[in-house]
């Protein structure tokens, strides 16, 4: 009997030793090797014996079950036919838009009892916390798609009240690009990949997309904001949400004040520039997720507050534009946000599939003392959310999907469907019945009721004209920006349309900048080298010239003025300042900010009094667009070595070129020659010469960038 193929018919010889034959050693893990040498870890416990699904104990989770060692596979083998069974069937369709989202669990705590305007349980009782969980996410990029890129922000949150959940899924910018549900299909058939060549995707710097917007006029307020730094948002925790749509509040007698839900971070709003975000992207696609991760792991809870627009129907019929027309917001100058709780997100899902993807939104899921209004937009989300949880989840039953299941008692008379976990007990399926008078019933009392508005009118497809004017709050967000904001969302125009292959539509867009501001529109056109300037588009209504700026709309102008919860890259060397290290990180934990080490090797630094400094980053893949500012501890030998890198002469020429604060020590110099930027140090660069630098440097970094160094 050859020794390859121990069985033969006739003469089975007993069964081989079932253990593993050979205890081997990998430094940390014991193992040990199978007859193929195949490494096997057996369970120590018995709780920790492997099962298959149906729960059968497995003996070797290696090898097929084969006739022979080199004999073919058994087709009777269960255990290997589930296991690549069930992997074959591991996806679900990801999201039709948003595909690409991080979920994070968390709560709202109430500040003050809203009964006047609400009789919602969950704004009832001063300090009560509810459940939360949050999904951020881009809208345009597949799943595995990268998170820097210039796009919108959703914010989904799910409260799960005492009365059921309630779903405030929002975005980051709080209007959007069109006014009737009808054109989402085409503008998100435009945003995302062609279907002849399957790209560009996660991205609308192309000609489809630019091509739907210059004919679709009512998208240009929209338009201001995605070419805004509000598209490329440092953090998910440094962003604002919004409801967008007009809701109504509904108290107990029945009184219906209109609403506008705006979600305000506590760490302040703040944005990377476009150069860097596209560098991001190639270093850590990751960086949004990894950033929520990072803070949450290390006990620094994002946290919002939520504010409300409150309005009652005569503002609405007196305001310059119509309440239901999601194209349009309302100047926090002119309804104040009324902050009334706060959202703490605290606590990483378990498992992002189980969760993260899982979760299902549905605008529809409201709770007595909330509703919704006429807004078109919102309308048609209410139909699109149910519709796409099936496609996407499977079935009926998602609300059985832990995640998505409501935290208070539920009881209803639906039944069965796919995956169905909890069905109605007993003979009554049905209501009214005279089987089960214990079983749910309607009640007045606590039910939802709709708010009775009085609606009328011819059935046509019709816009109001209410909605008709599309460039005057474009202007009016372009006039509010700094002139730093003013030109990033020039050049992001100009990014954008240099990448337009079909002149036209380049030039139908600038028709519409002439609408907005002829400035923007003349420096748009010059940098696309354009010869002559178009005329202005035609407009259904013309643009108020009169609307007063907002400086809410601006991101510069509401700086934290803190450097919380950002990070410093510390690029150091062997040799470097160990005490001035100690300095700088005692001042940063101060702040409240993160330090990473970068150096030339992972394995981290000696500094001259013989110190071993952890490095989190090897100077390749630790460039400076991955933290808020930086600093450079070096010693003179260990900067001459590094000015010989490529990565190190980029971490300083990239922090510069992105207005970061840069602190350094002057062994540092020559790398700056290398560089070449010796002579372009400014006042948003700190030489750490004596103690009080490292608090002048940590004290600058609280305006987060260092705009004057603008061109
Ligand atoms: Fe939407 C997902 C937000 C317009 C239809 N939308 C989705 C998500 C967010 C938003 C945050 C991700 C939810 C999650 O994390 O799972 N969508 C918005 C906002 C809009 C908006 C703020 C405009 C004000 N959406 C919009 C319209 C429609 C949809 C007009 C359709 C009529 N949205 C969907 C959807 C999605 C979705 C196709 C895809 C995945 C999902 O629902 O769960 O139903």
């Amino acid at each position: 009997m050859s020794k390859k193929d121990s069985t033969t018919h006739g003469n089975v010889p007993a069964a081989p030793n079932r253990k593993p034959y050979k205890q081997a050693k990998f430094n940390d893990q014991h193992v040990a090797f199978g007859r193929g040498g195949e490494v096997h870890q057996t369970a120590d416990h018995e709780h920790d014996i492997m099962t298959t699904q149906q729960g059968t104990p497995v003996s070797d989770d290696q090898n097929t079950l084969r006739v022979g060692a080199r004999g073919p596979a058994a087709l009777e083998d269960f255990h290997f036919r589930e296991k690549l069974f069930h992997f074959d069937h591991e996806r679900i369709p990801e999201r039709v838009v948003h595909a690409r989202g991080y979920g994070v669990h968390g709560f709202f705590e109430l500040y003050e009892p809203l009964t006047k305007y609400s009789n919602a349980d969950i704004l009832q009782r001063k300090g009560e916390k509810t459940p939360a969980f949050v999904r951020f996410s881009t809208v345009a990029g597949n799943k595995g798609s990268f998170d820097l890129a210039r796009d919108v922000r959703g914010f989904a949150v799910k409260l799960y009240t005492k009365e059921g959940n309630w779903d405030i899924v929002g975005n980051n910018i709080p209007v959007f690009f069109i006014q009737d549900a009808m054109k989402f299909p085409d503008l998100v058939h435009a945003a995302k990949e062609a279907p002849d060549r399957a790209f560009p995707q996660a991205q609308t710097a192309h000609d489809n997309f630019w091509d739907f917007i210059s004919l679709m006029p009512e998208s240009m307020n929209m338009v201001m904001w995605i070419m805004s730094d509000r598209a490329i948002p440092r953090s998910f925790r440094f962003m604002e949400g919004f409801g967008v749509h007009t809701f109504r509040l509904v108290n107990a007698d029945g009184k219906s004040t209109f609403v506008k839900f705006h979600w305000k971070p506590k760490l302040g709003m703040q944005s990377v520039v476009w150069n860097e975000a596209m560098k991001i992207n190639g270093a850590d696609p990751d960086y949004h997720r990894r950033d929520m991760w990072q803070a949450i792991e290390m006990g620094d809870y994002p946290e919002w507050e939520l504010g409300m627009q409150l309005f009652d129907e005569d503002f609405a019929s007196k305001f310059d534009f119509d309440v239901l027309d999601a194209t349009k917001l309302i100047p926090e100058e002119e309804v104040p946000v009324k902050i009334v709780g706060r959202l703490v997100l605290d606590r990483l899902v378990d498992n992002f599939f189980a969760e993260t993807e899982q979760v299902a939104f549905c605008t529809q899921n409201i709770v007595p003392g909330v509703d919704f209004t006429n807004d078109p937009l919102l309308q048609g989300r209410n139909f699109s959310y149910l519709d796409t949880q099936v496609k996407r989840l499977g079935g009926p039953n998602f609300t059985h999907i832990p995640v998505n299941a409501p935290k208070c008692p539920f009881h209803h008379l639906q039944q069965d469907g796919h995956m169905a976990m909890h069905n109605p007990k007993g003979r009554v399926n049905y209501e009214p019945n005279s089987h089960q008078p214990g079983g749910p019933r309607e009640s007045v009392e606590k039910g939802f009721h709709s708010y009775h508005a009085n609606e009328n009118g011819e059935k046509d497809r019709v816009r109001s004209e209410s909605f008709a004017d599309h460039y005057s709050q474009a202007r009016q967000f372009y006039l509010s920006q700094t002139p730093v904001e003013q030109k990033h969302l020039a050049d992001a125009l100009i990014f954008e349309l240099s990448k337009v292959e079909i002149e036209i539509i380049r030039v139908r867009m600038v028709s519409h900048l002439l609408n907005i501001d002829e400035n923007l529109a003349k420096t748009v056109a010059e940098q696309l080298g354009m010869r002559q300037m178009p005329k202005a588009a035609d407009a259904a209504m013309p643009t108020r010239m009169d609307l007063q700026q907002s400086p809410a709309l601006s991101i510069l102008k509401n700086g934290p003025d803190s450097f919380k919860g950002r990070k410093i890259g510390v690029l150091m060397s062997d040799g470097a300042d160990g005490q001035l290290f100690e300095a700088l990180s005692k001042a940063a934990s101060q702040e409240g900010a993160i330090i990473e080490v970068v150096a030339p090797t992972i394995g981290g630094v000696i500094t001259k009094d013989g110190k071993h400094v952890k490095a989190q980053q090897k100077i390749d893949g630790g460039p400076s667009v991955l933290y808020d500012a930086v600093a450079l501890i070096v010693s003179a030998d260990g900067a001459a070595s590094l000015a010989k890198m490529p990565a190190a002469r980029d971490f300083v020429t990239d922090a510069m070129a992105h207005f970061k604060f840069m602190a350094y020590t002057a062994e540092a110099d020559a790398l700056f020659v290398a560089a070449g930027i010796r002579t372009k140090l400014d006042a948003g660069c700190v030489l750490l010469n004596q103690d009080k630098a490292v608090n002048d440097f940590i004290s600058k970094c609280r305006m987060l960038r260092f705009w004057e160094r603008t061109p």
